[in-house]
């Protein structure tokens, strides 16, 4: 397996990503992976793989959680980026119950505007527009973007930035709802993202904001979804400071379950902190999420999950088990690729998504099908990938149960179900 590390397409931040403080310390240290979407087609196979060093730190001065390699965001989201939310139906309902309890409580309607960004596929802003409600995309991935204007969603192929956002309101954009999901995390201008969100939301608008927390990240030993796509990895003390910076306020804070616990964050330019985020505040400094004790044995709980991992599917294995896995993620390749997870234990792994199909998950290059391969195959035991959607998948995949099949959920510890 031969990779290759690009120096010139990403760059080793020195300071810190949201404050630029110097006091960042190293505390998990995976050394040099693959990237987690950059699917492998057959003839890619031949060639080395660009690898890149993936290394955790925690900013002394904000408490922002952060990765130290900055991978250019053109190699990362442009060209044939394969994640499209509609292939997730519990995220789809997420999304639409999202839109439609802010149509209520903001009174939108044909006079508004909502803006999404990375709103990839369309997948949440179809929901406003069905309602007969103003929508602009900005999304960089060509494939999700198109997808979405053949749903009726009109979408600018484009990174959301400071200057963007100057332009959109030169030309008399102003935001009523600014949707960022799953994206603040991803930006490489943390500082400028946010600023440009100031200078296009309304003055009473606000800013609805996605993000996966990173205390469950940590209790839950969810390590699978650091990745170079994920730059940041929030706390709510160091969220309300990136903010402030800009004249922004988390005036609220809700938890969800989704991608293995997230926070909804409710950002507005007027200060009204409400008392969901004065809790989570004091919650944090009681834990001590907003220092660097909390985080220093979370190396140690990795490399333990890992340890189990393996020794679990090389016992099946030596057992004489056949192993599939289901869902080609980004944080998959994350665990395959720190784990050692390669053909010698897994044979394919299997996922909704046509764009993934016949291509090979990065490093460990297992090939891609269809779900339909579980009921052909029928192998012994399929590792899930895709833990943070469990319930639905195992939903799904009743069938293949019910002819004796059984899931290894690897996260928060591998257990057989
Ligand atoms: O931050 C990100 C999150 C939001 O989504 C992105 N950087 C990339 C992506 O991360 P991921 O690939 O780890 O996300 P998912 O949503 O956990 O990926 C699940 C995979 O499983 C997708 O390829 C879709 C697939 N899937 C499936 O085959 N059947 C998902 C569901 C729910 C299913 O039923
Ligand atoms: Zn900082």
């Amino acid at each position: 397996m031969d990779m290759m590390c690009l120096d010139a397409n990403s760059v080793t931040e020195r300071a810190c990503r949201s404050c630029g403080g110097s006091g960042i310390e190293t505390f998990l240290e995976f050394g040099k992976t693959p990237l987690a979407d950059r699917l492998l087609t057959s003839s890619d196979i031949a060639e080395p793989e660009p690898i890149f060093p993936l290394r955790v730190a925690f900013c002394k001065d904000c408490s922002l959680v952060q990765i130290t390699e900055t991978v250019n965001p053109i190699i990362l989201f442009a060209d044939s980026y394969p994640y499209y939310s509609s292939f997730s139906p519990a995220l789809l309902k997420h999304s639409r119950a999202n839109a439609v309890d802010l149509i209520n409580r903001r009174g939108l309607g044909p006079e508004s505007l909502v803006i999404e960004l990375a709103s990839n596929d369309g997948y949440l802003l179809k929901n406003y527009v069905e309602a007969g409600i103003r929508v602009l995309g900005i999304d960089p991935a060509d494939g999700p973007a198109a997808a979405a204007e053949r749903v009726g969603v009109p979408t600018r192929c484009a990174f959301f930035t400071r200057d963007l956002a100057e332009t959109l309101r030169a030309q008399g954009m102003r935001a009523d709802i600014i949707h960022a999901n799953n994206v603040l995390a991803h930006v490489a201008d943390t500082n400028g993202f946010v600023a440009g969100i100031a200078r296009l939301l309304k003055d009473d608008g606000v800013a609805v904001i996605e993000a996966p927390y990173v205390e469950p990240l940590i209790e839950h030993c969810e390590f699978d979804t650091i990745y170079h796509e994920h730059l940041c990895y929030f706390s709510v003390t160091a969220l309300d400071k990136l903010f402030r910076r800009h004249g922004l306020y988390l005036n609220e804070v809700k938890h969800l379950s989704i991608h293995g616990g997230s926070l909804r964050l409710y950002v507005e330019p007027r200060e009204n902190v409400g008392a969901t985020v004065k809790e989570q505040l004091a919650h944090e400094a009681s834990r001590g999420i907003d220092a660097i004790g909390y985080f220093r044995d979370f190396s140690t709980k990795v490399d333990a999950l890992k340890r189990d991992l393996s020794t679990l599917l090389r016992r099946l294995k030596s057992q004489g088990a056949t192993i599939a896995a289901y869902g080609a993620a980004a944080k998959g390749a994350t665990l395959i690729n720190t784990v050692g997870i390669g053909r010698d234990l897994v044979d394919f792994v299997v996922d909704r998504n046509v764009y993934k199909h016949n291509k090979y998950m990065p490093g460990q290059r297992l090939p891609i099908r269809s779900t339909e391969a579980l009921l052909e195959v029928q192998p012994d035991y399929v590792l899930l990938l895709a833990w943070n959607f469990v319930d639905e998948i195992l939903d799904q995949q009743a069938e293949y149960r019910a002819r004796g099949g059984k899931f290894i959920v690897p996260v928060p510890t591998p257990r057989i179900i």
